[in-house]
């Protein structure tokens, strides 16, 4: 059984040479114009980032490394006695193109078991932290303060050749990723369930199975199974969002994993990125409350129109590249369809019957380019459903998540040997006068 270390030692040549030849074909080929618009208008459809894990289809929605949301559900691995996709497994596929074996993905599990405690300085810091202080802040801190042991940090103040950065990379990315579960569950235990004892890790289960043990939710399968699909899915969505971008960004100066994925945590942390998660679950309880019983479409539709006209976003609808349902939205519906507790539940039948009338309101109201639910129309709900109601805390599952695709691609980065980036910026006189006369 191969190693994810060695699986990928395999593949960074075959990638390398892959980039060479293109670089010295193409280099000076044309992938598309650059407009104003994209420079005033959020650089949306720019095509200037290299990120090999995830493309985003705007129609189809995200493929890692060509597999779509059902083929993953099909072929990656679960945990036993589980049938959703287990982080190893969606770890192993973006970090190498790769679907791994049940034996690769069990080994990586034990292998991130094995490196998941915190050092004692990360819990000094997060036991010292106000608990009204917000769980994404503590969170980045947590995150920023591990890289007390960043083994890239070490090896290059000692001088390292570049073509062994992604070697150290790796390994931080990987003990990084192995201490997400216990840094997030000790946020959240400090947050909202004070004085009750955390279990140690499990060295016989899956990431995301600890996780949910030191969250206090081990008893509850339905739960851990459905973090396992959130997490594997949530885990990379292109380069291009905000916090992946982040990551990228602040990695190029070769900053190390622990200081880049804190910062993109902190792009997370808006409300028109990750924090949409836990907006959707307070605003649809809002609507709740204020609609009583008997929901109807009627009064869903008058409700929408109501947050419209007051100026606010509809949370959990529109998307900077898609331009259909969102297919990461339709799996966790998918997920509540099976089971019948969550079928009766009125929060997720207010979510479903939501996203019945949102689209054609937001059609009528005209701005969005699309009027469809992206991922955070569903994902608190269920949530909330099973008792993990503190809805402040949703972003840091998000967050635990996004760590899969951000940090594999870092090692690629890395790998790739991908310089600094530095756009170049203008004034608006400068651009004026480069379009004067067009
Ligand atoms: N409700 C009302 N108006 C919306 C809207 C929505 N859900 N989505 C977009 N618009 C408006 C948008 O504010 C803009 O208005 P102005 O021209 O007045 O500025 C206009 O429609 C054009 O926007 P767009 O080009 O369609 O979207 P953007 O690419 O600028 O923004 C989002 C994309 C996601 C930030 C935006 O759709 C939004 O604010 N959605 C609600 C918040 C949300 O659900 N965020 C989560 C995104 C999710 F995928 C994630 O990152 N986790």
């Amino acid at each position: 059984t191969k190693t994810i270390r060695e699986a990928l030692e395999e593949v960074i040549p075959k990638k390398q040479a892959q980039l060479a030849a293109l670089k010295a074909r193409h280099s000076q080929s044309v992938l598309g114009d650059v407009k104003v618009e994209h420079v005033i208008g959020g650089m949306r459809g720019l095509k200037a980032m290299l990120w090999d894990a995830s493309v985003l289809d705007p129609l189809e929605g995200i493929r890692f490394h060509g597999l779509s949301i059902p083929d993953c559900q099909k072929q990656l691995t679960a945990a036993p006695g589980g049938k959703e996709i287990i982080a190893e497994s969606m770890l192993w596929l973006l970090l190498t193109g790769q679907v791994p074996t049940e034996a690769e993905t069990r080994q990586l599990s034990r292998e991130l078991a094995e490196k998941g405690d915190l050092p004692k300085h990360v819990i000094d810091l997060i036991d010292s932290l106000p608990t009204t202080l917000h769980p994404m802040t503590q969170l980045g801190m947590g995150v920023a303060a591990l890289n007390h042991d960043s083994k890239f940090a070490a090896a290059y103040e000692e001088g390292i050749k570049k073509s062994e950065y992604w070697t150290h990379t790796l390994d931080d990315c990987i003990n990084l990723i192995a201490r997400l579960p216990a840094l997030a569950a000790r946020i959240y235990r400090n947050v909202y369930k004070p004085g009750q004892e955390i279990p140690a890790i499990n060295k016989d289960i899956d990431l995301v199975g600890n996780y949910v043990n030191m969250l206090g939710f081990g008893a509850n399968h339905d739960l851990t199974e459905y973090l396992r699909l959130y997490i594997a899915i949530h885990g990379d969505h292109e380069g291009g969002n905000a916090s992946a971008h982040t990551a990228h960004l602040v990695g190029s100066t070769l900053a190390d994993p622990y200081l880049s994925y804190s910062a993109a945590l902190y792009a997370l942390a808006g409300p028109l990125h990750g924090l949409a998660n836990q907006e959707v679950l307070r605003w649809q309880l809002d609507m709740q409350k204020e609609l009583g019983n008997n929901i109807t479409h009627e009064k869903i539709k008058e409700s929408l129109w109501k947050t419209l006209k007051s100026g606010r976003v509809v949370p959990g609808y529109g998307h900077g590249v898609l331009r259909n349902p969102d297919p990461r939205f339709v799996a966790l519906q998918e997920f509540c369809l099976t089971r019948p507790d969550l079928l009766a539940d009125p929060v997720i039948q207010l979510v479903k019957q939501t996203s019945e009338v949102a689209p054609d309101v937001l059609k009528e109201h005209g701005k969005t380019k699309n009027p469809y639910p992206n991922v955070d129309a569903a994902s608190g709900c269920v949530l909330y459903h099973y008792g993990l109601t503190e809805f402040k805390y949703y972003t840091v599952i998000f967050g635990v998540s996004r760590a899969l695709g951000a940090l594999t691609q870092l090692v690629w980065a890395r790998a790739l040997g991908l310089p600094l980036e530095r756009p170049k910026s203008l004034s608006l006189e400068a651009i004026e006068k480069l379009v004067e006369g067009q």
